[in-house]
Order: C-alpha cells, then structure tokens, then sequence
C-alpha cells in the first residue's frame, strides 16, 4: 500500500496511527466480551477503520455526521469518553440512549452526532437538511453521511443525493463498498460498474478512493470539504474496502470466498499504516508497542468504570416522559402568544375577529408563524410560485423568499429526512404533504425518526407535517384516505385534527411552536365550505384538548373532523334528541378528561368518525371508555365508521362508504337501546 504523507508533520502521523488503533483495539476486545456474554450484539468494522477514522479526522469537530453501524471509529476520533460508550454496548442508564438503544443506534448533539436507526437509508438525507442549515446560515461547513454499498439500492440514497444536487447542498456522501451487504455480493446489489459513476447521473462530482488508506481518505475529505463549501456543492466519494468479519459476529463468514480474505488481510488498514510509519521512522517498535500498550490500559480501565455502573431500574413514568420534549415554559414565545380557550360552548364576542374559511385560517396561521418565527422552514411540492395543490401558501414566496418557502423534488422521504436535519442546526420545519395519501412516502422518516428520536437520545423532532385528508369530492383511492390512525399508534407524535377555522389557525400555531413531530390533518372539503370567526392576532390553541361543542342529555357524539359537522348538521334536522357533541380535535394526546365528563352527561356515546372502522380511534376511544366509565354507561359504546374498503371514486358509492350515510341509523339504535 502506498502512502503519501504530503503536508503531515510526524506529531500529526502519530495522532492518525492512534486514532486508527483505537476503534481496532477496541473491537478486539468487544469481540472477547461478545463471547463472554457480556455484550449482545457486535457490528465489526475491522478492515474498514481508515474510512471511518479518515472522514472524522478531516472534518471539524462541530460539522455533523451521520455514521452507520460499522462506524466505531467516528466515535473515538471524536473523542468520546469510552466509559459512556461502552456503557451505550451494555444498556446502562447512565449511557448516551439510557440503555434504550443498542450498538450505535445513537446521537450526541455534543459530538454532532446523529444517530441512525436500523434502517438504512433515512440517515443519508438528514445530512442533507444539515446542510441546507449551514447554508441557509451562510456558514462554512459540511456535513458528512456514510452508507454501505447495499444501502445505495434504497430509494432514499437516490432522493438524498438528488436533494442534495438540486439543492446545491455542502454535503458528502461516503459509499464504505465492502463487497457484501450481509451476504449478498455486490454484483447482485447493482449493475454499474462502479458506484461513484452514479454522481454523474445527480450532478455531482464524485470520486473512487482505496478506503483502506487513512492518509488517502483524510486527504481526499479534506479536500472535497473545501470544495463543496467553496462551491456549495455535494460530493460522493466511493470508498473501496472489505469487511473481515462477518456482517454481525453471529452469522459467520462461509458465504464468502477464503481468498478473498487473504487479499484483503494483506490490505489491512491499520498494520499497512504501522508498517509505514515504522520505515518512515516515524515510530520505533518500542514506540508502537508503548502505545498499543497504553491503549490497551485505558480502554480496560474505561471499562471498569461501564462495568462498575449501577445497573438499571426501569421506572415507567420517566419512560413515559422522555418519549416527548416538554415545551419550554421559558421560551421567549411565550410571552407573546395568547392562548385561545375556546374549548367550552361560546358565550360571548371576543375582539378582533373576522370571518374566514378554514383555509384561509390555516393560511393565516402559518403566514403569521413565518413572521413570527424567522427560523422557521416551508417544505412541499409546488408550494413556492405555485402556491401548493389547495393554495395555502400562494403569496408567500414574496413576502418570505425562496431559501424559507422551498419547492421540493417529489421525494416525500428525503424531505421530511431534510426536516429533520434542520431542526439539528435549529430550524422549525412545517412539510406540506401534497396530499395525506402521499405520505407513505415518507412514512419510514416519520415513523422511525421523527417519533423515536426524542425516547432514543434525547433529541428533539421539531417538525409539523401538513396533511391535506379526507373524502367527499370523488377523488378516489389515493387521493382522500383518513390516515390518522396510522400515526396514533406511534409514541412520540402528536395528532392534531381541527375542524372549525379558530381551531385551524389556533391549532396550526401551537403544533409549530411546540417542539415535537406534529402531524396536522386538514379535510379538503372543510378547505371551502365552512367559514367562522377567527380572531386575527397570533394565538394558540392548546395541544390535547377537545372541545364541547353543544351541551346535550340522551345521548353523547364524540367526533372530530367531518364528523363534528355531519353531528351538527343532524342535531339541527332532530331537535328532538338531546345530544352532547365532543370534538376531540386532538388525536394523540386524548383529552380523556372530556371524554368520561361528556360519558357522564348522558350514558350513551357514539362515537363517530370518517375513518374505516376496524382500528380506527373509535376502537380505542370505545376502550379506553369501558375501561375507566363502565359504570357510567347505559348502553354498550357504539361506533359509527366508513365502511372498511378503500375509497371508491363513484360519488354515489363514496357517499355509501362514508359514516355519515350510517349516522341516523347509528344515533337510533343508541337512543332505542
Ligand atoms: C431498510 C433495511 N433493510 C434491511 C436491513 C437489514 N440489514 C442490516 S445491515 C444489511 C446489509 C447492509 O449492507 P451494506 O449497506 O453494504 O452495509 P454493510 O453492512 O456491508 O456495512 C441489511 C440487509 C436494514 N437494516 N434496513
């Protein structure tokens, strides 16, 4: 192997060979530890430690880089106290997740380091909403992402690295090619004959390296970095390597060729730098030996620190709690917000309001969070000159400009991805889904990291996802689901669902000042059709908190959504029954609250929504009131849903799929009862 050492000074050689021994040693005795049961599970890097090791070292220490579980060598060049990292391998309390997370599944916003979860890809384009914060704040940094070679045939490599290019985002992509993805060879991964060709075809340059150099990985970084902040640009680099264990210790190396490895055991990164180092007389034997031995001292030292750690005691409430980021109740913001308690039946006027659309209310309410928050970020197909599909951004290009109101390439993945790369470097992001449908898209990003992240370590997700929804205009399948219930299920987001204008803007606000994922559903057909007051001040209104709509005795609808209008709508056509509405417009948190007190008024609930039936929040609304109002009730909690097929685009049989065509029967059987 041929080293270079250009510009080095031997103080600074010296520091790379340390740098490069520590992951190896390291992995040497993890590998004794796996087999003594005292660790799970264990990802070995050995063979791939320069590229880790090289990327780290060229970048500085506060540019963010997003590893993978090969990685070691991006902790321990940033420095990491080993103690917390080894107490990480080993589930304690006292580590970076909490002893929630295993192996390198985590983030430290000290080390700019941003975990990944199991899935490989969504890393990839978290750098690029890194970068896009270095760039939006005209800083000169880059950030870093690695993938395998496997992980390039994931459809969110493709978006990240297209993002980055249409872009123009100061961020590197690391390809670490180490011949399998698990088993599989590269030549049943890709047909290319090299990946880096792949630049080319997204506009970027990009550049082919032996990985296993370190001086050639830290040059070759290095230099890119200046590039890609001189030309605000991205930049691939392939690194070629070989992995020589197997892809994790339990599943063994027999799929690959034996000769391979002797090829490879001749390459190998950290012996080749030894060798040269010695016969550059930059080190002496006993020099190496001293430090091998040092190394070694520390890490068994740092060990027992890990090991003599108390062990966990698992206590539900803080578990709970962590899963959210509490809003700061000292938050500069605060002061200035008035917060809307509308959540009982109007009694009188308040001041300065107007009548307006539900869409207009939304419209107001994001136009006055863009004033209100110079940090905040607007993301979405077509939202830009366009205005977006429904219009509720038109206008705001020339009031806010390009770098905030972003049009987006269809790659609902890599932006929510991006989203959450921004909100690293201190940006708020609302994400417009051309339509909710579209979000399975992005689902993984939302799902696994937005949700996760704040339970995992401790980072906050501060991004809004508008969800255009709903059925009623013959649009179909894909164009009109309710997919509400799909979130609900997921700790760590909030569900809003407005249904009038003062909730839409009030409800808007709060989900953008507050620092969780928020998903934010908005019916289509309410868009147009539905108009109230709206005060005309930044106001909020409060997460969590249903509202009673009309006081009532036989029976109780609780409902959100459509439904709040289809219950209307039949209590005016039968002043006869006595019905209390509850509008939940929270979805996740419930207000349970609300609930059992509106259960206590009249006996009788239905519960009502546009959403298909089975799973749906009525099944757990249905629930949650057996279990804790039992005694309260006259008759078993009944439902009233869509009916469970997809959405039919024939406007008759759509009218048949939706609850609403089933409300009167329903709202009989539980007054009959
Ligand atoms: C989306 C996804 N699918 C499948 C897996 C399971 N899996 C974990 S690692 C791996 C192989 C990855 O290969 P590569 O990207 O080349 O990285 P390497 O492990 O070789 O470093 C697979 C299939 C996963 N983690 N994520």
């Amino acid at each position: 192997m041929h080293f270079d050492r250009k510009h080095f000074s031997d103080q600074e050689l010296v520091s790379i060979y340390k740098k490069i021994l520590l992951p190896r040693l390291i992995e040497e005795k993890m590998l004794v530890l796996l087999r003594q049961g005292k660790i799970s599970k264990w990802f070995s890097g050995i063979g791939q430690e320069a590229i880790a090791v090289g990327c780290t070292y060229a970048l500085q220490q506060d540019e963010w880089i997003m590893p993978l579980h090969r990685n070691l060598g991006v902790f321990t060049t940033r420095s990491m106290p080993l103690h917390k990292l080894f107490m990480q391998w080993q589930g304690n309390k006292d580590s970076y997740s909490k002893g929630r997370e295993r192996s390198f599944h985590f983030g430290t916003k000290e080390f700019h380091i941003c975990g990944m979860i199991s899935h490989l890809g969504p890393q990839l384009a978290i750098a690029d909403g890194v970068s896009l914060a270095y760039k939006l704040k005209a800083e000169n940094k880059i950030s870093l992402a690695f993938t395998g070679e496997g992980g390039t045939s994931e459809g969110d490599f493709h978006e990240a690295l297209n993002v980055a290019a249409v872009w123009d985002l100061p961020v590197v992509f690391i390809i670490e090619n180490n011949g399998y993805g698990l088993s599989t060879p590269t030549y049943e991964q890709y047909r290319c004959e090299s990946l880096v060709d792949r630049a080319k075809g997204y506009g970027m340059e990009g550049v082919r390296i032996d990985g296993n150099n370190v001086l050639t990985v830290i040059d070759t970084v290095k230099g890119v970095r200046d590039y890609c902040i001189k030309n605000q640009k991205p930049y691939l680099i392939e690194c070629m390597t070989f992995r020589m264990r197997g892809h994790e210790e339990a599943s063994g190396t027999k799929y690959v060729p034996k000769e391979l490895f002797e090829e490879w055991a001749l390459k190998d990164p950290v012996i080749n730098f030894e060798n040269y180092l010695l016969q550059q007389n930059v080190l002496k034997e006993d020099e190496v030996n001293h430090i091998k031995e040092e190394t070694k001292h520390c890490i068994e030292r740092e060990l027992q620190i890990a090991f003599a750690a108390e062990s966990l005691i698992p206590n539900s409430d803080e578990e709970l709690n962590d899963v959210y980021e509490k809003k700061s109740e000292i938050s500069n913001l605060q002061s200035t917000i008035t917060v809307v308690d509308n959540s009982q039946p109007e009694t009188g006027n308040r001041k300065r309001e107007t009548e307006k659309r539900f869409i207009d209310a939304i419209k107001e309410g994001l136009y006055q969070s863009m004033q209100q928050q110079g940090n905040l970020i607007l993301m979405g197909q077509d939202i830009a000159e366009y205005g977006g599909a429904f219009k509720i951004t038109e206008g705001f290009l020339n009031e806010f400009g390009k770098a905030r109101v972003r049009n987006t390439p269809l790659c609902e993945s890599a932006i929510v991805g991006c989203a959450m790369g921004l909100n690293l470097e201190g940006f708020k992001t609302v994400v417009e889904m051309q339509f909710a449908d579209f979000v399975t898209m992005g689902f993984n990003q939302i799902i696994n990291n937005l949700a996760k992240i704040h339970y995992r370590w401790n980072q906050n997700a501060d991004v809004v996802i508008r969800m255009p929804t709903g059925a009623g205009v013959g649009a179909g399948p894909f164009h009109s689901q309710s997919n509400e219930a799909w979130f609900v299920h997921t700790p760590g987001l909030k569900i809003v669902y407005p249904s009038t204008p003062i909730d839409a803007k009030g409800l808007l606000i709060a989900a953008i000042n507050d620092p969780n994922p928020v998903i934010y559903f908005e019916h289509k057909v309410l868009y147009r059709s539905i108009s109230g007051t709206v005060p005309e001040e930044y106001y909020e209104i409060e997460i969590g908190k249903a509202k009673h709509v009309l006081q009532g005795e036989d029976i109780s609808i609780i409902t959100y959504g459509s439904g709040v209008h289809w219950a209307t709508e039949y209590t005016q056509q039968h002043p006869d029954i006595s019905i209390d509405i509850l509008d939940l417009r929270t979805l996740l948190p419930l207000d349970y609250e609300a609930i059992g007190t509106s259960v206590a008024r009249t006996g009788k609930v239905l519960i009502l929504h546009e959403d298909t039936l089975i799973g749906g929040i009525g099944a757990e609304v249905s629930a949650w009131i057996t279990e804790h109002c039992f005694k309260l009730l006259d008759a078993p909690v009944m439902r009233c849903a869509s009916l469970d097929t997809p959405v039919p685009f024939n406007l008759e049989l759509e009218k048949n799929f939706l609850a609403k065509t089933r409300l009167h029967e329903y709202v009989q059987r539980l007054i009959n009862y």
